[in-house]
């Protein structure tokens, strides 16, 4: 770093204070000791600034490459010496913690959550917004209402998980949705249901834009969610297809 020539230095130092003032995330996204697999960040399917209606690309680019970054590499280091458990797909070991070892179970359980949570919440959003169309608009009819009732009580929720946390709708089989809660990065996969979307409220995905202004943050997310996508989770959970 020290011998860096200057025009890459120039380059680099913006992320460069930003992961300095996140040393641990640092450390983890520089990979040190983390091993390559067997769990993966997909690609974000969009850039850093097609959220920028609700949520700012530097907020985003730090969100994806540290935060989330973070917790695979995290989660491949926990698993290292566990292959049988290192062998199951990430929805199935939130599904069975209690059978993780002591040891590695917090570990697990914390960036297993988080590299789930996150994997959904990079897929629901780049979108334009709107509203719901076909069967997922008749199921938030039927569950809750109307779809400003769905926003409104979803959005208390999210603003009033205490610290960090997330809120989200889970979907059954039968494409029944329900609002659930959940601090840390906890998932609803550990309770054995299925998410259809979630929206994070870790003070790192908003504070750079909204500071301490959480309702803001909640009110302004709904503007770049992608329904086609969250359609196709309610489609792929009632044919038992969906993953994270
Ligand atoms: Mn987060």
């Amino acid at each position: 770093m020290m011998f860096m020539p200057r025009r890459r230095l120039l380059q680099g130092a913006l992320s460069l204070s930003a992961a300095l003032a996140m040393p641990g995330l640092a450390r983890a996204q520089a990979g040190g000791d983390a091993p390559s697999g067997p769990h993966s960040q997909a690609p974000l399917p969009y850039a850093f600034g097609a959220n920028e209606a609700a949520i700012d690309a530097r907020t985003m680019e730090l969100h994806y490459r540290f935060h989330h970054g973070g917790q695979v590499a995290g989660l491949n280091r926990a698993l290292r010496d566990h292959g049988q458990l290192a062998a199951l797909p990430v929805d199935e070991l939130m599904g069975k913690l209690g059978e993780v070892p002591e040891a590695i179970r917090t570990a697990v359980r914390n960036n297993g959550g988080g590299h789930v949570n996150h994997t959904m919440f990079w897929e629901i959003m780049g979108g334009a917004g709107g509203d719901p169309q076909g069967e997922l608009a008749e199921a938030i009819t039927r569950d809750f209402t109307d779809l400003a009732t769905f926003r409104s009580r979803f959005n208390s929720a999210a603003n009033g998980v205490f610290g960090s946390g997330w809120a989200f709708i889970t979907v059954n089989r039968e494409g029944r949705l329900a609002l659930v809660t959940k601090g840390g990065q906890d998932s609803p996969l550990m309770d054995g249901q299925r998410v259809l979307m979630g929206n994070d409220v870790w003070e790192h995905a908003y504070y750079l834009r909204y500071q301490n202004r959480r309702a803001e943050y909640t009110e302004g997310w709904w503007k770049v969610l992608d329904w086609q996508k969250i359609g196709a989770r309610y489609a792929a959970a009632k044919a038992g297809t969906l993953r994270v």
